[in-house]
């Protein structure tokens, strides 16, 4: 008798018309199969999907090159289907979900004939943790088995623990044409389905991800009491050996897998991590909020990344424990046969640009949503909680954007309330994480804007809720590492100089550091701020990167109640009395 799963596979195969259906076990040697078809039979564009990078140099490494118009998630082209709009939101694109299936069946159709199937049974968190979630998905690209791979925890065994029961999260994706005009990403939450075709690329491809582990959990979440959110979790240990956890939500490229990985300027301080992208967090029996993270490996942001910046990535894209680590558009040293990628270090001589031509230092090597694939398992400061069933307590939980201007270094919320607040008018200036044009302010509520699978008014709502049923609520900080000078010039050196700031929201989490009131919440004191040792930020800029003038909010508040009024009647009436207790300091 066939299972619930066979008749599923069965079903997509009969629509979809693949030569072969390949079962993934996850193990190392079906791994290293599938890149040796990715370099000697699959092709992209023309192109083999996979090209071997310098065996001792970058051992187990492979270079992908996705489609030029596939390069970042397509916002436009995603969409939750709830029975009804109201539910998905002004922060979703919404179609009835009868009119989405007709719409991907018939693009599903006979689409990977000539192509091989592969089924990918995975597990979201350990599957020892009674939160983690049982999956499969289906694909036809070789480059998307071997990422989810590394990404999850992809293994058979998750097949005998489905059994003949239909509790897993389903995926169907297909690459299809790569053509925009018939690509779409489509969420169905009360099924616990996500389809998606005619992208190979990251969050639109990898549909535990961003699909599942935000936009289909994060409707779970709301109907089972928890939250699922794009947060690094992390323990910061100080030099007597105590060790608090936190997590942090900045949104797409602003800097959560730096953070995760800091490698702190402060003798005696650790920083460890528990991950770089999604944070699953339940209340546990103490009425704490406690962490996992459901990934197993890191899907990161290559540009920037460097050893001055973050070098314990660059350990870890090295480290060669688990097999094989992927580089995304990055360029090609081609006398090295090496990856490079701006801000890493200067320019070889001889290079091909991420789309394979001849290099010309015109235009960038790297493009600027290259990434990296690689196992959190090779990371050194990976954390011995990270396996831990029920997670790791939170004690404070950081927001934060990309503002060039007005928000300070820091601030803490007055109380889980007001943090919400903060979280709810967070707003960051774009980057090329996703389709858009770049560097525009958009509010990005806890950076959940593109990932929040229901009204957003509801998620304040849960959030809300989740305070008041929580004993020791975390305290919320505000982060900005991002405040630029009259030259445009960065003022803070952030990378391991944040743990200057992660320091003071470890002093005010366990013995209440020095700090100031002011209408947006409470800033350092410079003096109770530890600059020993911090070069090149004059005193006249930590005083700015601490200052909060009220006064010059106006356009800011006017762009607050904008984005509230989006919300409707689903704006809980809490935060508006926030916003307009912060609109009379303004006035005064
Ligand atoms: P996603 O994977 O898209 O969710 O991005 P992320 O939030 O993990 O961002 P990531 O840490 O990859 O950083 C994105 C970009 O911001 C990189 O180019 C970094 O070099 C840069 N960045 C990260 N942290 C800092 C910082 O403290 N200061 C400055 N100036 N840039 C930073
Ligand atoms: C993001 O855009 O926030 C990412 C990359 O982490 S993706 O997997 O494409 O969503
Ligand atoms: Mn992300």
């Amino acid at each position: 008798m066939a299972t619930f799963l066979e008749k599923w596979v069965e079903e997509i195969a009969l629509l979809t018309k693949p030569d072969k259906i390949h079962w993934c076990d996850g193990s190392e040697k079906e791994a290293r199969e599938l890149i040796k078809i990715g370099i000697e039979k699959e092709k992209l564009n023309g192109n083999p999907v996979f090209h071997e990078l310098n065996k001792s140099t970058y051992p187990d490494s492979y270079l992908h090159r996705s489609h030029p118009n596939d390069v970042a998630r397509s916002e436009n082209l995603t969409f939750v289907c709830h029975a009804d709009k109201e539910t998905a939101g002004p922060n979703n694109n919404w179609m009835d979900p009868k009119e989405a299936k007709a719409k991907m069946n018939t693009l599903y159709s006979g689409c990977m004939k000539g192509r091989t199937m592969y089924v990918l049974p995975y597990m979201m968190g350990h599957p020892d943790s009674p939160y983690a979630k049982a999956c499969v998905q289906i694909t036809d690209s070789t480059y998307v088995a071997v990422s989810m791979r590394i990404m999850t925890r992809l293994s058979n065994i998750v097949i005998k623990k489905i059994g003949n029961t239909d509790k897993f999260v389903k995926g169907i994706h297909s690459v299809g044409e790569l053509d925009p005009a018939r690509r779409f990403v489509m969420h169905f939450p009360d099924e616990g389905l996500v389809m998606s075709f005619g992208s190979g690329y990251g969050g639109n491809a990898l549909l535990g991800k961003k699909c599942f582990s935000l936009r289909i959990a994060s409707c779970l979440g709301l109907k089972e009491g928890w939250l699922a959110e794009h947060m690094i979790i992390m323990g910061i240990e100080d030099p007597k050996g105590k060790i608090i956890y936190v997590a942090a939500a900045l949104p797409s490229a602003c800097g959560k897998t730096n953070l995760a990985m800091m490698q702190p300027t402060i003798p005696g301080y650790k920083i460890w991590t528990l991950g770089d992208d999604i944070a699953w967090m339940n209340i546990g029996e103490d009425g704490r909020l406690y962490a996992i993270n459901p990934e197993f490996g890191f899907f990161g942001v290559a540009s920037g990344t460097s050893m001055n910046t973050n070098p314990n990535m660059m350990k870890t894209l090295k480290a060669n424990k688990f097999y094989p680590t992927l580089y995304t558009n990055v360029g090609l040293d081609t006398d090295k046969n090496e990856p490079w990628w701006e801000g890493m270090s200067e320019a070889p001589k001889n290079m091909k640009d991420w789309q394979g031509k001849t290099y010309d230092g015109k235009e960038k090597a790297a493009h600027a949503n290259s990434r990296f694939t690689v196992s959190i398992n090779n990371c050194e400061t990976l954390s011995k909680e990270f396996d831990s069933p029920k997670g790791v307590p939170i004690s404070a939980i950081i927001f934060g954007g990309r503002r060039s201007s007005l928000l300070p270094l820091v601030y803490e919320s007055k109380s889980w309330q007001h943090g919400v607040f903060s979280g709810s008018i967070m707003g960051s200036e774009t980057t090329a994480a996703a389709i858009h044009a770049s560097g525009v302010l958009r509010r990005d509520p806890m950076a959940m804007l593109p990932f929040c699978g229901y009204n957003m008014g509801d998620y304040f709502r849960h959030w809300l809720n989740i305070g008041k049923k929580m004993k020791n609520a975390p305290n919320i900080f505000f982060v900005n590492w991002f405040r630029v000078n009259e030259e445009g010039k960065f003022m803070w050196p952030g990378f391991g100089e944040n743990i200057r700031v992660i320091k003071w929201i470890m002093e005010r989490v366990i013995w209440k550091g020095e700090a100031v009131e002011t209408p947006i919440g409470n800033v350092p004191t410079v003096k109770g701020f530890d600059t020993a040792g911090l070069k090149d930020v004059p005193a006249s800029d930590m005083e700015k990167l601490f200052g909060v003038n009220i006064k010059e909010w106006g356009e800011e508040l006017k762009s607050i109640e904008e984005h509230y009024k989006t919300f409707g009647s689903k704006m809980p009436a809490e935060l508006k009395q926030e916003y307009e207790a912060l609109l009379k300091e303004y006035q005064k």
